[in-house]
């Protein structure tokens, strides 16, 4: 840990909002508690509330209200002789959603980072020789770029897809929040560097894709390299084989960017809409769900257990962009198998196509219409009551504390966001607000799932470049996977006793992958949500 002082009073570690609600988590018996500036001067006294035993967490937990702590400066809150870390409040998300999109430079591959952009972090290229394909190795074909996917230096397109979905939507909904927020990295200038990043994800998706429109489902080695530094891993790259979900993904992403950098750059614009089309018309012409991950490729599978999600995400994005009745046809198709209409993630992304029908400059259906709002509202409503039925606030039910449990918090935040934006429920933007607290500190463990931010945050990541550069302290904006009931990995099931609550489940250690690995997709929709919240 960065910090030898763990909190005993759990709060979000990045701060507040001035206006927002304010809630402080305490796991011991105490009746009052104090606000304190940073050199001790008592701003705010109050008694605190028992909420009771907190079964996910096997507190007896106390909580204290300091809503009306609303001028900005630093603090820290003190009760019973035991502390809180220090916290903010002011503008808090604008640094936090500045480091989380930053992440994604430093996962770059192919061109190396350099000392002016990524510091200390500086690395030379990687994984700049040709890949062959799996199928057969005598042909080559130039991969190189995007972003290396995890804690591991593979790249995966349904991974990388769904990960730009969530910036993308992101920038699509509240362009403002990303408009001035620099992060240093190369050629930032002619839009604002949520773009300038995602482009360098969205030109390797478009290198993934063969002569018929068809998409690799992933580029990577054999096995896992051992932890070392990614110009280091110099063992051969496959191109997986073709599969229909990342060909959907794709033609899906690359409609959704096309309108998005339409802007900025036609000519990119066009490239991306033919890129699409193409990987469409091999959907149509490969009807059947193909998937095939061999089993002496040991690196991540991203199987799914069928492609009509992926498939009616296609189509939304494809009718958005074109207004084609073809595309309208093919929704309504998809339509009658049983698609997760809020899903966000790789494994269900149905909730992308609603997304870009809802938001959609084209003709709509209004039965249609209606239909994606509602299931928006309904995840909203559920999500809500799983938040108010947990200690911590947390949207999660209790199998939910498992490998990625972050990730699903911090959807949770974007499906909060987009049912108060797009269904006029305003109710639940403090909702979001909670998810955003969890993840910053506001949890059992009093530890921000963010690196670099608060402190008292994770620092030891399941990250090979961090792990392997001999630098003690890891950069900032990485977002952990968070407590995993299961302890999926065998060093987590020998730290982690067994019967450990759910939401203890957790720490920040480098060889528990289950627990405290990093992927471009669970530092995504923290961008989403903390973006949102740094308006
Ligand atoms: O995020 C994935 C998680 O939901 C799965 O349970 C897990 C095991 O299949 O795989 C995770 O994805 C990993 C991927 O396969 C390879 N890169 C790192 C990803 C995060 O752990
Ligand atoms: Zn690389």
């Amino acid at each position: 840990m960065t910090n030898i002082n763990k909190p005993q009073i759990f709060l979000n570690q990045a701060g507040y909002l001035p206006e927002s609600k304010k809630t402080a988590y305490l796991p011991f018996k105490t009746d009052k508690f104090t606000v304190e500036t940073e050199n001790g001067t008592a701003v705010l006294t109050g008694t605190t509330e028992f909420y009771g035993y907190d079964e996910i967490s096997g507190d007896e937990l106390y909580t204290a209200d300091f809503t009306s702590l609303t001028e900005k400066g630093k603090y820290r809150i003190k009760a019973d002789g035991k502390a809180s870390a220090l916290f903010e409040t002011g503008n808090v998300y604008k640094d936090v959603c500045r480091d989380t999109m930053r992440a994604f430079y430093y996962l770059r591959c192919g061109c190396g980072l350099d000392r002016k952009h990524a510091g200390d972090y500086e690395h030379k290229p990687c994984h700049t020789a040709d890949a062959v394909l799996w199928e057969d190795n005598s042909v080559k074909k130039e991969v190189t770029g995007g972003w290396h996917d995890a804690g591991d230096y593979g790249r995966y397109v349904t991974a990388g897809a769904v990960a730009l979905a969530h910036m993308l939507y992101a920038y699509k909904m509240f362009p403002e929040a990303y408009k001035d927020i620099k992060t240093n990295i190369p050629d930032s200038c002619e839009m604002p560097d949520l773009l300038t990043e995602c482009k360098v994800e969205l030109l390797w998706i478009m290198k993934m894709q063969n002569g018929q429109g068809g998409v690799y489902h992933k580029a990577t080695t054999k096995g896992h390299a051992p932890f070392i530094m990614p110009e280091d891993d110099l063992m051969q790259m496959y191109l997986l084989p073709v599969s229909s979900m990342a060909t959907a993904d794709t033609a899906a992403v690359l409609a959704l960017a096309s309108d998005v950098y339409r802007e900025f750059d036609s000519d990119f614009a066009d490239k991306l809409r033919s890129c699409a089309e193409l990987s469409y018309s091999w959907l149509e012409a490969n009807p059947d769900y193909l998937f095939n991950n061999p089993k002496d490729c040991t690196t991540g599978g991203y199987g799914e257990r069928d492609d009509r999600d992926n498939r009616f995400w296609a189509a939304c994005e494809m009718y958005s962009l074109t207004g084609e009745q073809k595309y309208h046809d093919h929704i309504i198709k998809y339509l009658e198998s049983d698609i997760w209409l809020s899903g966000l993630g790789y494994g269900d992304t149905g909730g992308f196509g609603s997304l870009a029908y809802i938001l959609t400059k084209q003709r709509k259906d209004e039965a249609l219409l209606k239909k994606f709002l509602g299931a928006y509202e309904y995840r909203a409503k559920e999500l809500a009551s799983y938040s108010d039925g947990c200690g911590y606030k947390t949207a999660l039910r209790e199998n939910e504390y498992c490998w990625g449990s972050n990730m699903i918090v911090l959807k949770a935040g974007m499906s909060f966001i987009i049912a108060a934006e797009l269904c006029g429920k305003k109710e639940y933007i403090p909702y979001a607000v909670k998810q955003a607290d969890y993840i910053l500190g506001a949890n059992p463990l009093g530890i921000s799932y963010l690196s670099g931010t608060g402190e008292y945050s994770i620092n030891y990541p399941h990250l090979r470049p961090a792990a392997a550069d001999g630098i003690e302290k890891c950069h900032e904006g990485m977002i952990s996977g968070g407590p995993n009931r299961y302890r999926s990995d065998a060093d987590a099931s020998k730290l982690i006793p067994e019967g450990t609550p759910p939401a203890k489940c957790f720490a920040d250690v480098t060889e528990c992958y289950s627990l405290n690995e990093i992927t471009i997709y669970w530092n995504s929709p923290a961008v989403f949500l903390f973006g949102y919240l740094s308006k």
